[in-house]
């Protein structure tokens, strides 16, 4: 992974993530692994942020960055196929605006062949459950980057269980602060860390 471009990152340096993001993609470096770099940046912001050595401002301002380093990256870790697989649907869960995560899942699921509804960020329960009757997907993602909004990743499942819904459904939950302890907490099926392993596992679910 490059340090540079993770340095960079957790720096804010904007014009050295771009000019990184290009070197790397011109030597062929898959576009998972420049994000693996990047979101490992991200994170050291984070505990930046965490240590008041960094403010609300540059929380923006990584996100713009991270934006800006992805559209280099064009369609991510995939072949392009589209919808050869079953529905996911996802989401980040209410009270939270936390969407890069949560776009790069999206955008990589959609590229190796799942049909993708995204529901955006801040969805309410009551969006879930339509979503689940409308399309019956086999598998739908949660996102969640705040522990604050836990409980509300708890609620949710707990309402699409009563709906009856929660049969043949596997719920997968991810996002920064979110771990196997998190998973049993709010009674989700799975933790992912990355897009990849959400591939992996909804082609093993869905018998891909
Ligand atoms: C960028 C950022 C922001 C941006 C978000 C912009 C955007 N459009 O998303 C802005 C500035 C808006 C923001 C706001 C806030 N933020 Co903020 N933010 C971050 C930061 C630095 C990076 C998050 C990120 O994008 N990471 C990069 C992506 C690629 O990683 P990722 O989201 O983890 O996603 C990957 C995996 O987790 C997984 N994944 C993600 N989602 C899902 C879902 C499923 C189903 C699956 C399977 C997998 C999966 O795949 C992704 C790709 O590999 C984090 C620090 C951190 N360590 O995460 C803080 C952080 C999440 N923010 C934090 C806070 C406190 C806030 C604010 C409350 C700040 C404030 N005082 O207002 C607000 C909350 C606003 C709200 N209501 O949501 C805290 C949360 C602390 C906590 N304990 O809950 C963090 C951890 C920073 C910190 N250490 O204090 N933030």
């Amino acid at each position: 992974m490059s340090k540079k471009l993770i340095d960079a990152m957790a720096d804010l340096d904007e014009d050295l993530v771009i000019s990184e993001v290009k070197t790397l993609v011109s030597q062929g470096v898959p576009a998972l692994d420049i994000i693996a770099a990047l979101q490992e940046g991200m994170s050291t912001v984070g505990k930046r942020f965490e240590e008041k050595e960094y403010f609300l401002s540059e929380l923006i301002m990584s996100a713009e960055i991270f934006n800006e380093a992805s559209q280099l990256l064009g369609g991510v870790g995939g072949e392009g196929a589209t919808s050869k697989y079953g529905t996911f649907v996802m989401g980040t869960i209410y009270d939270d605006i936390h969407d890069i995560g949560k776009n790069i899942v999206t955008t990589v699921m959609s590229s190796n062949g799942f049909h993708v509804v995204d529901l955006g960020v801040d969805v309410p329960t009551a969006k879930y459950i339509e979503a689940i009757k409308q399309y019956q997907p086999k598998v739908i993602g949660i996102s969640c980057l705040l522990t604050t909004a836990f409980d509300n990743i708890k609620e949710c499942i707990q309402s699409i269980e009563k709906a009856g819904l929660r049969k043949d459904l596997k719920i997968l939950i991810g996002g920064g602060p979110v771990d196997e302890a998190t998973c049993k907490y709010v009674g989700a099926d799975h933790v992912c860390k990355n897009a990849q392993e959400t591939v992996e596992y909804s082609k093993k679910y869905m018998g891909v």
